[in-house]
């Protein structure tokens, strides 16, 4: 999947919005600079407190994305990276991941923030990681999409005016 198209998002009055972010702990330069990114685009936004937790892997950021939903949640940041070796095992995380936030976040109607790495190998995810020298953040990019959807969702929950 190519970077290019991204859109430039404009979010504004989201300073009150309850926001947690859950950082699978797999690579961990690659998450180092996937939480920084987020954490940067939380800060640029106004949102100074955010709930952060971490998990072992990506595969158990569903469960605690699922709990985290039912607890009042405005938005969800899911961050992971998961490089492909030379099993079946990495499809099996990516699908297993993948749609366990998608499922969590239709159901529970929370936004939740991709931001799950699906790299070949190292050398792809760093570039994407936010980190000196890499060509996109998609630790920063996952927060705007997440909080640019949550205040869509509360425009169209409020009285038509
Ligand atoms: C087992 C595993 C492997 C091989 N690779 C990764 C990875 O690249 N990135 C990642 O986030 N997690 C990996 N895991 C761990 C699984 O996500 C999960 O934590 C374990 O299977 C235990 O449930």
């Amino acid at each position: 999947m190519s970077g290019k198209g991204a859109p430039e998002l404009s979010v504004k009055n989201c300073g009150d919005l309850r926001v947690a972010v859950i950082a699978a702990q797999w690579h961990e330069q690659v998450m180092e600079g996937l939480v920084s990114g987020a954490l940067r685009a939380l800060t640029e936004l106004g949102i100074d407190e955010p709930t952060v937790l971490r998990v072992p892997g990506s595969f158990e950021l569903p469960v605690v994305a699922k709990v985290l939903a039912g607890r009042g949640y405005d938005a969800i940041v899911a961050l992971g990276v998961v490089i492909r070796g030379g099993t079946p095992h990495f499809e099996y995380v990516c699908q297993g991941v993948t749609q366990g936030l998608t499922q969590v976040s239709v159901d529970t109607g929370v936004p939740i923030g991709f931001g799950v790495l699906t790299c070949d190998d190292e050398k792809q995810a760093v570039d994407r990681a936010g980190l000196d020298g890499s060509r996109e953040d998609k630790g920063h990019e996952a927060v705007t999409a997440a909080i640019a959807t949550a205040t869509t969702l509360r425009s169209i929950s409020e009285p038509w005016r």
